[in-house]
């Protein structure tokens, strides 16, 4: 409708021009007409500086702003007829209060005018802006769309701001991340925050929310930026008060922001733990587990775990590792995991809500290897407490649990169950039951990956070669035997060599023959002799215990010589 547009535009000017004249004439309140007039000026040059604007005419909102700019001046003009008559009859303070309604509307225009030149979309064919971009557009088509899109929803009206925002939410959702790294630069984050308040309008709001929570989604910049603008604080009230959909979008906005532990002490500062605690409790399955994923992300700081405990956050995740989703219950077991490495206070809360049957009760059900690895985190963190050290050694079920995970699990699941049969008063009886696992430690002792699996590898074959018949089962074992004798070779560099000697002491404490024969058969005596010149710590203890046969010492003394 460009012949109307004009048309509008042109009635306007006129209106413009009259006005700006009776302004000048105007014999009662003239301080307020100053200030109107310095408004119309600012409105002519802003209209002046459109219609210069190559595509002015095709922009939608023009055409529902002009007409709402020409009705405010009609008003004005009337208020301008009234105020120039030679003395002024009528209420003096209702006309005080007309003409600062006038001023106030004009400002409303010409902030709107102002925000759609500078946003630059005047200077585009609006062709681009009917339709969506589709995912392969050029990063300047997509650019100015959400330019465009952001001018309608800070000026638009209520049927533009829900076009804009469903817009915002196909676009985000359709699009691989980098549209919402646009929509950070491009738009304006603060003004969709803005959109959150609980004064926004409801169907505003709800979209606003799930906008946002697409935007924290997809990556650190967007999640900066709306961090940054203040999001936070406006999400905590929606997970506080608005509908359960909204609560969910809200929570999973929170969860992602709350992935840069930097911004973890700003929701203890808003108020935030009650809030999350509350929604861990009662909150659909959905917001239950990004609920639970925001506290995880935040159990890092002390303050905070001093917080969720006086929330009564403790019994609510306990009570959530046995009933909550799978995702949930991934989350809940990471934030426990995290709550007992901390230190004995907390071990003992999570002890009292019989943490450890739970997290016993999980291990036994789970089928998933992340949040397996947490409880088993957790059950080791708790195996620090003397009761809960004494519940695990006890158990024989736990421990050939955790033997069949030292056998088959991955490798994190592999170093802490090693780390937990390495430290457990395991009795004998049960040390008999599990020889079968000194092969797949042996192989833990040759691991290069992670840090410190050597050392539970060995610790853990150790503890089951304090048992006389175990070392003449290990002996026995080829395979084992000839993985031992290769990590003593001082060529293998991979090994640290402590461990494996200490493993051969172990072997020869008992004064076994056999198990010396066998040791040397293999060839471990050449090597522990290496090392013990080396000054490998307990090489050479372990030498003279390989050594004690008289023979042997009689032939490497002359090899040697
Ligand atoms: C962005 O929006 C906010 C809030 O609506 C507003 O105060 C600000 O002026 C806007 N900024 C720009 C550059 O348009
Ligand atoms: C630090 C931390 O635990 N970050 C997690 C927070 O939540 C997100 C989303 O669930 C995870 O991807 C992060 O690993």
């Amino acid at each position: 409708m460009p012949s109307s547009a004009s048309e509008t535009l042109l009635s306007i000017s006129l209106l413009l021009d009259r006005l700006l004249l009776a302004s000048l004439s105007v014999s009662s309140f003239s301080s307020r007409w100053q200030i109107i007039r310095s408004k119309l000026a600012s409105a002519k040059s802003l209209l002046s500086e459109i219609s210069d604007s190559p595509h002015w005419s095709d922009n939608p909102l023009l055409l529902t702003l002009l007409p709402s700019l020409l009705s405010t001046l009609r008003r004005t003009e009337t208020l301008s007829l009234q105020c120039s008559l030679p003395s002024f009859f009528g209420g003096k303070l209702l006309m005080q209060s007309d003409l600062d309604m006038a001023a106030a509307w004009l400002s409303r225009h010409t902030n709107d005018l102002d925000l759609l030149l500078r946003s630059g979309v005047l200077h585009q064919s609006t062709a681009i802006v009917l339709s969506r971009p589709d995912p392969s557009s050029p990063n300047h088509d997509l650019a100015f769309f959400v330019r465009d899109l952001f001018t309608r929803l800070q000026i638009g009206g209520l049927h533009f701001k829900l076009k804009a925002l469903d817009s915002l939410i196909h676009l985000l959702s359709d699009h691989d991340k980098s549209a919402a790294a646009v929509v950070a630069k491009e738009g304006n984050i603060s003004c969709l925050i803005s959109l959150l308040d609980l004064n926004a309008h409801f169907s505003i709001r709800e979209l606003a929310v799930v906008a946002v929570s697409l935007i924290v989604s997809a990556g650190d910049l967007p999640r900066k930026c709306v961090f940054e603008e203040g999001a936070l604080g406006p999400l905590l009230r929606i997970i506080e008060c608005g509908t359960m959909p909204m609560k969910e979008s809200a929570a999973m906005a929170v969860e992602f922001i709350t992935d840069d532990p930097d911004n973890a002490w700003a929701v203890s500062a808003y108020g935030g733990v009650a809030i999350l605690v509350e929604l861990l409790k009662s909150g659909s399955i959905l917001a239950q587990s990004h609920a639970a994923g925001a506290i995880r992300n935040i159990s890092g700081v002390e303050d905070i775990r001093i917080a969720l405990a006086e929330e009564g956050a403790i019994p609510i995740l306990m009570q959530l590792l046995i009933s909550g989703s799978q995702s949930t219950q991934g989350k809940v077991a990471n934030c426990i995991s995290i709550l007992a490495s901390t230190d004995e206070k907390f071990r003992g809360l999570l002890l009292e809500e019989k943490g450890l049957h739970r997290l016993l009760q999980l291990f036994c059900d789970c089928s998933n290897s992340e949040t397996m690895e947490h409880v088993l985190r957790s059950i080791y963190s708790l195996s620090v407490s003397d009761s809960g050290y004494r519940m695990l050694s006890g158990s024989t079920a736990f421990i050939i649990q955790i033997v069949e995970l030292v056998k088959h699990g991955n490798v994190m699941l592999q170093h802490i169950s090693a780390s937990l049969l390495a430290n457990l008063a395991i009795s004998d009886g049960n040390k008999r039951v599990i020889a079968g696992s000194m092969g797949s430690l042996v192989k833990l002792m040759e691991s290069v990956k992670p840090d410190g699996m050597q050392e539970v590898g060995a610790k853990a074959l150790l503890s089951l070669l304090t048992v006389n018949s175990n070392k003449k089962e290990f002996v026995r074992d080829e395979k084992s035997l000839m993985r031992l004798v290769q990590m003593l070779d001082p060529r293998n560099e991979v090994v640290s060599k402590k461990f494996p000697v200490a493993v051969v002491a172990a072997l020869v404490a008992g004064g076994s023959q056999g198990c010396r024969r066998r040791l040397v058969a293999a060839g471990a005596h050449g090597h522990v002799q290496r090392l013990a010149e080396m000054d490998v710590p307990g090489a050479k203890k372990a030498l003279q215990r390989l050594s004690a046969n008289r023979l042997t010492s009689i032939f490497t003394r002359a090899w040697r010589d």
